[in-house]
């Protein structure tokens, strides 16, 4: 009987138990920042200055593995965006990222260099010359050659570094985000962009270098902060599970206080505990607000003094069986003169979209397709011969049974028979 009151007394104990308690939020820290450190093993392609960031600003560090990312940044990334600056291509998101990535290792950025042309200037001056393009362009078109997300990351990375931002590039944020507010998401500026914007003004604001329009300035940072807190879901993600991260960071740069983002941390570590979260850079992007720290925190890292506890203990090799089970997909495309065309395949249940894809392609029904690698994974940049191009403002727009998908063709994952739409949108 004693036994049976004390068996009941535990479960009861262990069932009242908050299910966040402080040890099992530091617990998922420590595998988030895990799961990124691997993530750095597994790595293909260039490396991603935006997982520098966020293990930089985590609290746990393994100081040998950040301080080996940080080598491949300087050189692999670097010589990818000297040969974009070659090409004359606009990257200010990833020149902003890569100084950002430098900073948040207190390495001195204007140690780095790029030779184009056989010219050699500094990351900065590369940086403060893109932005200037940048500003032209929307001064000339309405919009960045970019967009505003990048144009943002631009107006931090200089202020973080102590370069004081010309007036006039800021204050064509500030317009951005004025003349976009109350406009439906799909049309204007997404939530990441709000968020970003708002790091960007208000490391802008604490740098007290825009004092022409201090007020304006004002204004612009209250409108993104309501933003923000207007797209608060029920479920408290800010806008959706992956822009959560980059708005809870903007709160807290804005001052908000942690208690404020409570319920979107929540979210996010509800999310984290069901796996939501498996692509690298969506972790990067959350870990940061987790630890309640934002991109602007980088400008006062001093790099003193850091733990340097983080281990990974070798992982047994996780082999994925293809399901027995199959089911049927219907591929839809829809070119940019509104041809439709379907194709139906049946796959593995669990296979991702870009397996379907795959399949599909293998199978010369006519349906091609071609894909670029970015910070996300798998960009779908090409179907049945049809670019989406950048330049002219268009992409392969995804969308399951008529739902946009939050997730690209390397991640979403195909459980039920469905419609896959992909067609050829403008933005
Ligand atoms: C701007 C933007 C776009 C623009 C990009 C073009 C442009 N010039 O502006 C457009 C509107 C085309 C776009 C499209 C899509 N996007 Co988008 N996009 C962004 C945003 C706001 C900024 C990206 C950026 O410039 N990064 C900075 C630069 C330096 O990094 P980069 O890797 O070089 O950037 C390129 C890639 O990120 C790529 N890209 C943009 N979106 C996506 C999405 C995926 C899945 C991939 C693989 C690549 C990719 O375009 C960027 C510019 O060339 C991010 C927000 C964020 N939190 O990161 C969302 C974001 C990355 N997009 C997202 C999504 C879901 C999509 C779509 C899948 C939507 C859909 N239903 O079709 C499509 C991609 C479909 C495809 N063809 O593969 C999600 C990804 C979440 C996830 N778990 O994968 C994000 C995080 C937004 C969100 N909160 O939901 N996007």
């Amino acid at each position: 009987m004693l036994s049976l009151v004390l068996i009941t007394g535990l479960l009861a104990f262990a069932f009242s138990k908050p299910c966040d308690t402080e040890g099992s939020k530091s617990e998922l820290l420590l595998s988030l920042n895990k799961d990124l450190l691997r993530s750095l093993e597994a790595q293909d392609g260039f490396p991603n200055p935006s997982i520098h960031l966020a293990l930089r600003l985590s609290n746990i560090h393994n100081l040998a593995k950040e301080s080996e990312h940080l080598n491949s940044l300087k050189s692999n990334l670097h010589n990818s965006i000297q040969s974009a600056l070659s090409g004359s291509q606009a990257v200010v998101g990833r020149l902003a990222l890569y100084t950002l990535a430098l900073k948040s290792s207190c390495y001195d950025v204007s140690t780095i260099i790029f030779t184009v042309d056989r010219k050699t200037e500094t990351l900065l001056t590369h940086l403060k010359r893109q932005m200037e393009q940048e500003k032209e362009n929307i001064a000339l078109a309405h919009r960045p050659l970019t967009n505003y997300y990048q144009y943002s990351l631009g107006v931090l990375a200089l202020c973080v570094s102590g370069i004081r931002v010309n007036n006039h590039v800021s204050n064509k944020l500030i317009k951005a985000v004025q003349h976009e507010y109350g406009k439906p998401f799909s049309l204007s500026l997404s939530i990441d962009t709000y968020a970003m914007a708002g790091m960007a003004l208000q490391c802008v604001k604490g740098s007290g270098s825009h004092v022409h329009n201090a007020a304006e300035l004002d204004i612009a940072l209250n409108t993104v902060k309501q933003t923000l807190l207007a797209s608060r879901r029920t479920d408290g993600h800010l806008g959706n599970e992956f822009s959560t991260g980059l708005a809870v960071q903007a709160l807290l740069a804005m001052g908000s206080p942690v208690d404020a983002c409570a319920p979107s941390m929540e979210a996010m570590r509800r999310d984290a505990r069901g796996n939501k979260y498996h692509n690298p850079m969506a972790i990067s992007q959350i870990l940061p607000a987790l630890h309640q720290k934002s991109y602007l925190s980088i400008k006062s890292m001093d790099c003193l003094n850091e733990d340097d506890s983080l281990v990974l203990e070798p992982e047994d090799p996780v082999e994925l069986v293809p399901s027995d089970t199959k089911v049927l997909v219907v591929v839809e495309v829809i070119s940019s003169r509104e041809a439709v065309s379907h194709y139906p395949v049946h796959v593995p249940k669990g296979s991702t979209l870009l397996d379907a894809l795959e399949l599909l392609k293998q199978r010369n029904v006519g349906f091609t397709f071609d894909k670029e690698s970015s910070l996300w994974g798998p960009y779908l940049s090409m179907v049945n011969g049809e670019q989406a191009r950048m330049s002219d403002r268009r992409y392969w727009h995804l969308s399951s049974d008529g739902t946009a998908l939050s997730e690209g063709v390397g991640d979403f994952r195909i459980e039920v028979a469905q419609k896959i739409t992909i067609e050829n949108k403008t933005y």
